[in-house]
């Protein structure tokens, strides 16, 4: 009843962005874009209908975080295991990338945004990858934020895939097994242009890490929320940053 009232009044008990410390704001944050088909389940919509509402999410929370002043944004948008999911909605899913720019590569732009993306190109239809190498090459001189779409991308792929190009540098003689350390790895990684993320967000309840980022998060502040993605807000962003905030302090004090 009271909640009620506070939410007529339009207070809440989420945090403002400017409650938030500017001087520690994260780096690099890492979504898990969880709970789209349970979303749409949920108001009795089919599953792709949870993935297009999703996609309105992607671009609200890229523009919070560049006014926030996040550097990099990296959001799971397919994974390697997707393709395993009814053709439909695999073939609906490929469209989203495209749809996106369409509609918000110009406002991107004008805002400084950066464009990239961490996964393996080949089994993309090519109408995506196209769609994918104009934006990016469209904003590769910007400054601001650097939005990072994790894309046909599984972590144990990934770890894989720089093992063997690792071990090539050896065969070859450019690298002694003695070289071999974390520098190396991570310079072999699809992330290698960025820093490792500070702070995992994942949606709709699920604690898991899903073969995202494993090698990268070795370090991170985890964040889970039960919100769907589709009803993730700003200010759920902002209560996220605030407990990393949090946790940086209790961590300083030690
Ligand atoms: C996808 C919407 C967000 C929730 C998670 C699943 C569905 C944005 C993109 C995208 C990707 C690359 C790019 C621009 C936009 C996207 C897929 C799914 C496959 F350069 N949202 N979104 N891609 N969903």
């Amino acid at each position: 009843m009271i909640k009620r009232l506070w939410a007529k009044l339009g207070k809440s008990s989420l945090p403002k962005a400017d409650s938030l410390a500017p001087e520690n704001i994260p780096l690099h944050v890492a979504i898990i874009m969880d709970g789209n088909g349970r979303w749409a389940k949920k108001r009795g919509l089919p599953r792709v209908a949870g993935h297009r509402s999703g996609m309105k999410t992607v671009k609200r929370i890229t523009i919070a975080a560049n006014r926030l002043g996040i550097k990099y944004l990296t959001m799971y948008a397919f994974s390697t295991e997707n393709w395993k999911r009814p053709k439909d909605e695999v073939d609906f899913l490929m469209k989203l990338p495209q749809q996106f720019l369409e509609i918000e590569l110009d406002e991107l732009i004008k805002n400084n945004v950066q464009v990239r993306m961490m996964g393996t190109r080949e089994k993309l239809p090519s109408h995506t990858v196209s769609a994918l190498e104009e934006a990016i090459k469209k904003t590769e001189n910007n400054t601001g934020l650097v939005l990072n779409f994790a894309l046909n991308y599984g972590s144990r792929l990934e770890m894989l895939e720089a093992v063997k190009e690792i071990a090539k540098d050896v065969q070859q003689g450019h690298l002694s097994v003695a070289e071999i350390d974390e520098t190396v790895m991570s310079r072999n990684l699809l992330s290698c242009e960025l820093p490792d993320p500070d702070l995992l967000i994942r949606t709709s309840g699920e604690l898991r890490l899903s073969n995202f980022m494993l090698w990268q998060l070795a370090y991170s502040e985890l964040w889970f929320t039960d919100v769907y993605w589709p009803e993730f807000t700003e200010k759920h962003l902002y209560e996220a940053i605030q407990e990393y905030q949090r946790r940086a302090r209790r961590y300083g004090g030690l």
